[in-house]
C-alpha cells in the first residue's frame, strides 16, 4: 500500500504542475466568466479545461478510482458520492474569484481519500510557485520545507481567517456577519485569502491561527485539511465535533484550544451536504 500511495502522491504533484501551467497561461489573459448558483459563484473556461485534463489523466492511469471534481459535480450532482474506493477530490481552481480579478491567490487542490479518509493532499499556487503537500502520517511540506503550526493558544492573540463566500442569501449573510463581528471582537484580526485550500495551508504554515467557513465544498478542503493536520493543526466541524468533509462547513486551527474558543462565538448554519 505504501508504494501505491507514493505513486498516487507523485501523480498528484505532477497533475498540480500541469494544472498550474494551464492556470498560469490563462491568468494573464482575458477571462471568460459564467455564473453558477449565485451571481457571485463564478466559473471560467479555465476551471473547466483544467478539470477535464486532470480527470482524463486520472481515469486513464487509475480506471477503478473514483473522481469528484467541482466542475463535474456542477453539471452532474450524482457524481459527488464519497465511497471507500480511492477517490480523487479535485478543485481545478480554488479561488476562482481571485482568478477572475487577477489576484494571485489561486490554487489547484487535489485530495485523495481511501476508506473515506484523506491520505494525500496537494495544493499548488502556480502564480506564486507555492507547492503544499502532505501524506498521512508523514508531515506536510511547503516547497519541500517541513511545515508546523503557530504556538499561540489564546484567541485574543490570534489572527483568524474568515470568508464572505458566494451565497447572497440574506439569512446566511446575517449569520456570517454576526460571526465575523464576534470573532473580530475577540481576536487580533481577520483575513481572507479567497481560497479555502490556501486558508488551510496558511494555518499549516503558522501564519494565522484559525479559520472558519460555512458553505465550502469537499473539493475546497480535502487536500488542505490533511496539510493542516500533518503540520500539527486540528480540523473540526464548526461545532467542534469531528469534521465531516461532505458537510459544507469547517473550522481549522493551530490547536484545539483555539477551536474551543471559536465555537461559542458562532451562529451555526446548516449548509446541507455535498
Ligand atoms: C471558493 C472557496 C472560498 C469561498 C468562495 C469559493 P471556488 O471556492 O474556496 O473559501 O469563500 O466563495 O467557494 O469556488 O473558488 O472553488
Amino acid at each position: 500500500l505504501d508504494h501505491q500511495l507514493e505513486d498516487y502522491f507523485n501523480t498528484a504533484v505532477e497533475l498540480a504542475k500541469k494544472a498550474g501551467q494551464k492556470i498560469k497561461e490563462a491568468f494573464y489573459k482575458e477571462k471568460n466568466v459564467n455564473t453558477k448558483q449565485s451571481a457571485a459563484d463564478l466559473v471560467t473556461e479555465t476551471d473547466q479545461a483544467v478539470e477535464k485534463m486532470v480527470q482524463e489523466i486520472i481515469s486513464q492511469k487509475y480506471p477503478t478510482h473514483k473522481f469528484i471534481g467541482e466542475e463535474t459535480v456542477a453539471v452532474d450532482g450524482s457524481s459527488c458520492t464519497l465511497t471507500d474506493d480511492p477517490t480523487w477530490i479535485v478543485d481545478p481552481i480554488d479561488g476562482t474569484t481571485n482568478f477572475v480579478h487577477s489576484i494571485p491567490e489561486v490554487s489547484f487542490s487535489c485530495g485523495i481519500t481511501v476508506n473515506k479518509e484523506v491520505v494525500i493532499g496537494v495544493v499548488y499556487v502556480p502564480i506564486l510557485d507555492q507547492m503544499y503537500t502532505a501524506k498521512k502520517g508523514q508531515g506536510s511540506f511547503f516547497n519541500g520545507q517541513k511545515l508546523s503550526v503557530s504556538s499561540v493558544t489564546e484567541l485574543k492573540q490570534a489572527a483568524l481567517i474568515m470568508e464572505g463566500g458566494s451565497s447572497r442569501d440574506p439569512d446566511i449573510l446575517k449569520a456570517k456577519l454576526d460571526n465575523l463581528r464576534n470573532v473580530l471582537t475577540a481576536s487580533h484580526g481577520i483575513r481572507a485569502y479567497g481560497s479555502a485550500a490556501i486558508n488551510l495551508c496558511k494555518i499549516a504554515s503558522g501564519i494565522c491561527e484559525g479559520y472558519v467557513e460555512y458553505g465550502i465544498h469537499c473539493w475546497d478542503i480535502a487536500a488542505g485539511l490533511l496539510i493542516l493536520q500533518e503540520a500539527g493543526g486540528v480540523v473540526k466541524d464548526t461545532t467542534g465535533e469531528e469534521v465531516d468533509i461532505m458537510r459544507r462547513r469547517i473550522t481549522g486551527a493551530c490547536s484545539v484550544n483555539i477551536v474551543n474558543q471559536l465555537v461559542p462565538l458562532l451562529t451555526h448554519l446548516d449548509m446541507g451536504r455535498d
